[in-house]
């Protein structure tokens, strides 16, 4: 696998590192592997526990996925739209996280779910934590896939000020340490066209729940 060519390291915060375009040579294989998941499990709409929906359409791969309704956020092994597991991370997906994971100091990062998150014009993401997991300790490694989009990255707290890193198409991000809880979200996709995900962007964050 030819990961991080000559790329950028760009530190964000303490234990968060963004490698800029690391994946980017690896995007047509990705975008495959990501499609064959989509194909045994559809993209969908969920709501969040307050039953507003979502602007981003979501799958996951892996043993388990994150998943939201009217009960909460959560991760679970079998996709309720399908009836079935979720279907298993294919392994470049699970290679390219963990190298990423080591190349960021967090040796032998196993994820055990793939969030995929599938933003279309208009689609956003407010400030948030990620804290649906039981292992802290364990950072999360987020792929760009397609157009561009405003990444916001915060503090401890909501009301903490951010900072804005524009994230691109094959860029890779490591959050751990100090920054896994973080609050951080992303603005507003806007209108584009790239030629591997069309009016589309993608992120994929791997993440080990248990
Ligand atoms: C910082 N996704 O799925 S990726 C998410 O672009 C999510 O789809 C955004 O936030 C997206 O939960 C942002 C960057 C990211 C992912 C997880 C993090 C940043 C993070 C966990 C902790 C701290
Ligand atoms: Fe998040």
């Amino acid at each position: 696998m030819m990961l991080f060519p000559d790329t950028e390291t760009v530190p964000i915060a303490p234990g968060a590192v963004l490698f800029r375009g690391a994946v980017a040579s690896q995007a047509v294989e990705l975008l495959k592997r990501v499609n064959e998941v989509i194909a045994q499990s559809p993209l969908r709409r969920v709501v969040t526990p307050m039953g507003k929906p979502m602007s981003v359409d979501m799958t996951n791969c892996g043993e388990v996925g994150w998943v939201s309704d009217r009960s909460g956020y959560r991760y679970e092994r079998l996709d309720s739209k399908t009836g079935r597991p979720w279907p298993a991370m294919p392994e470049i997906l699970m290679e390219i996280a963990r190298e990423c994971a080591d190349r960021a100091g967090y040796a032998g990062f196993t994820p055990d779910a793939c969030l995929i998150n599938r933003y279309s014009v208009g689609s956003k993401m407010g400030l948030h934590q990620d804290r649906d997991e039981i292992d802290f300790t364990q950072p999360i490694v987020s792929i760009s896939l397609g157009l561009p989009i405003t990444f916001n990255f915060g503090g401890d707290t909501r009301s903490a000020t951010t900072r804005k890193v524009k994230l691109e198409h094959g860029d890779a991000v490591v959050f751990g340490g100090k920054s896994r809880l973080a609050f951080h979200g992303v603005g507003t996709l806007r209108r584009g066209e790239h030629p591997l995900t069309g009016n589309h962007r993608f992120n994929l964050t791997f993440r080990r729940s248990l």
